[in-house]
């Protein structure tokens, strides 16, 4: 396998303390606290470049939905401080050159081996140790294997049929390329309209020819008023980084948001109006926290979705156009909510057209484009917006064998199973990082991921003092979570929608709320109780 001069050689003869998995935010801090600890622990990754997420997805208008002063590390005031964002929302490129940054200023480059996909993770019983094979054909043996794939890093399977006739090109947006591509005088197609697509429309319409968009379901997208960072926030982080941090983590997804404990339903229309109408103009997902009610009150969330159709009214002039843009099959919030920067307005351009797959279903590629049950259209290329398997997607793909041979697949047929998404019963010194059963996707990720590296790095150094060599989740304490992660999310409307959270997106996936939705302060609090109390739920030897 390829291999660059500050690349990794982890066919090491002696066993690792740890072999992380993905060289996205997770594993870069996962290797950095794991060294820091004395531990000795190395990354596989399967791009060529660190920075996970962000240097897959490439496509036009990609960027973050978070403002970049809390989605970016809080661990090192050094980092901290000598790092700044040019923007509220930072594009992907500006990503991915503070990815490379935090791998060069923490020199981790030389312990991690790039291009390398894991193909087999096999617990070893009498060695107590994982041995880990690659695609490229090294064996690696480690006391821990940590997971640090991503919950949306493999797209979904999807395809068409006679797509390979096609003549033109094929983009799929996560897996864009990296000289990127140029859609001056094409005509384009886009399956799609969730987050990827809706950040790459406006920007592939102002240079295509003719941009055809091919609608199956709308979703709610939120403006990012994207520009400079709001000088409060500044403010606030500037006057103390870590306090701003703290306040940040200690909320339900992570990030602040100005919840609020107001219910909708006890609130006048027009001051309900009015507090939308404030929290629309800010932005991003400020939206999300303006009544306390609307993620679990179908009347209060009935008042955001009014409040965004109308919106959406305003910023289309063909009402027909608005109409089938506006969502209308589940709940505001129940899917990831978009943010988007001239999304809406992109469909008042002439060259732009809506498809819409409900009443003109998609019945083939051609040679020539896309033939739907009503016309033929003719593309000089086609994006692919058509997601991920999310969550599981990254873990099922590796052939993981815990304790007696039990297949990961296997012991989550009927749906993830995890001790706090950090571990899964039966599969030994085996973590996850962001995994299902933990806040993960419906938090600011960064901190999500600080939390559970922090975690984790403090349960091996432990282990390692006390010279402890496996650590697994009980069976008891994983049934007990998983039944705690359902009852999280029962009061909430979020079950109600076909979303990638339930695993609907992926046809023959169980169905199941796999992401915690008791909150990420809450979550931290739980873990933290779970260690103090000598890692109650585990089996430590
Ligand atoms: O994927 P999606 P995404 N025929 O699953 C459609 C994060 N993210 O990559 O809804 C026709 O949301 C599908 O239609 P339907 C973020 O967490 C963040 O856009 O199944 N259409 C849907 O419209 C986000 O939630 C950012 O009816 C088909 C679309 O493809 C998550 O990633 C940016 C189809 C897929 O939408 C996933 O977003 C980008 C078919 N056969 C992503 N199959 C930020 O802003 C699927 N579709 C940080």
């Amino acid at each position: 396998m390829a291999t660059s001069a500050t690349t990794a050689s982890v066919t090491a003869a002696s066993r690792l303390d740890a072999l992380i998995v993905g060289a996205g935010f997770a594993g870069m801090y996962m290797l950095h606290k794991l060294r820091s600890a004395g531990l000795d622990a190395k990354v596989v990754e399967a791009g060529a470049g660190v920075g996970g997420t962000w240097y897959w997805n490439r496509y036009p208008g990609a960027r973050v939905d978070i403002q970049s002063l809390e989605y970016s590390f809080g661990f090192d005031e050094g980092l901290e401080r000598e790092w700044r964002w040019s923007e509220r929302y930072a594009p992907q490129p500006e990503l991915l050159r503070y990815a490379e940054h935090v791998a060069e200023r923490f020199d981790l480059k030389r312990d991690i081996l790039l291009n390398t996909r894991v193909a087999t993770a096999h617990w070893d019983e009498t060695g107590q140790e994982w041995r880990v094979t690659t695609d490229g054909g090294e064996t690696i043996a480690c006391r821990h294997l940590i997971l640090a794939t991503g919950c949306l890093s493999i797209p979904t399977e999807v395809t068409f049929p006679g797509i390979e006739s096609f003549g033109g090109a094929v983009y799929r947006t996560s897996r864009w390329p990296h000289e990127g591509v140029d859609f001056s005088g094409m005509r384009v197609g886009i399956i799609g309209t969730g987050s990827s697509a809706i950040q790459s429309i406006p920007i592939i319409a102002e240079q295509a020819e003719r941009l055809t968009v091919f609608q199956r379901t709308p979703n709610y997208s939120m403006p990012a008023h994207n520009g400079p960072i709001p000088e409060a926030d500044l403010e606030a982080w500037a006057k103390d980084p870590r306090a701003y941090r703290a306040a940040s983590k200690d909320t339900i997804g992570g990030f602040q948001n100005e919840a609020s404990e107001a219910l909708a339903t006890d609130t006048p229309p027009e001051e309900v109006r009015a507090e939308l109408e404030r929290r629309w103009a800010w932005g991003g997902f400020r939206i999300l926290g303006a009544f306390a009610d609307t993620s679990i009150d179908p009347e209060a969330n009935r008042m955001v979705q009014d409040f965004v159709a109308s919106k959406i009214r305003e910023q289309v002039k063909d009402p027909a156009v608005a109409d089938l843009l506006t969502p209308k099959d589940h709940p505001f919030g129940t899917k990831r909510p978009c943010v988007d920067t001239g999304y809406y307005a992109t469909f008042n351009r002439p060259n732009v057209e809506l498809v819409n797959l409900r009443s003109e279903p998609l019945v083939a590629f051609d040679s020539t484009g896309i033939q739907t049950e009503v016309r033929n259209y003719t593309f000089d290329a086609v994006v692919l917006a058509t997601g991920f398997d999310a969550m599981t997607g990254a873990i099922d793909r590796i052939d993981i064998r815990g304790a007696g041979g039990r297949r990961i697949q296997d012991h989550w047929a009927e749906g993830p199973r995890t001790y706090l998404g950090l571990m899964v019963a039966g599969f030994p010194n085996m973590f996850t990082i962001t995994g299902p059963g933990s806040p993960s996707v419906l938090t600011n990720m960064i901190n999500s991921i600080e939390q559970h590296v922090e975690w984790i790095a403090d349960c091996l150094t432990v282990l390692h003092q006390r010279q402890q060599t496996s650590i697994e989740a009980s069976e008891e304490a994983e049934a007990a979570w998983v039944r705690h992660v359902a009852e999280a999310v029962t009061p909430s409307l979020l079950p109600q929608a076909n979303s990638w959270y339930m695993g609907a997106n992926v046809p023959g996936k169980p169905r199941m709320f796999m992401p915690y939705a008791g909150g990420l302060n809450t979550y931290t609090q739980i873990c933290q109780d779970v260690a103090d109390k000598g890692y109650e739920g585990f089996v430590i030897r």
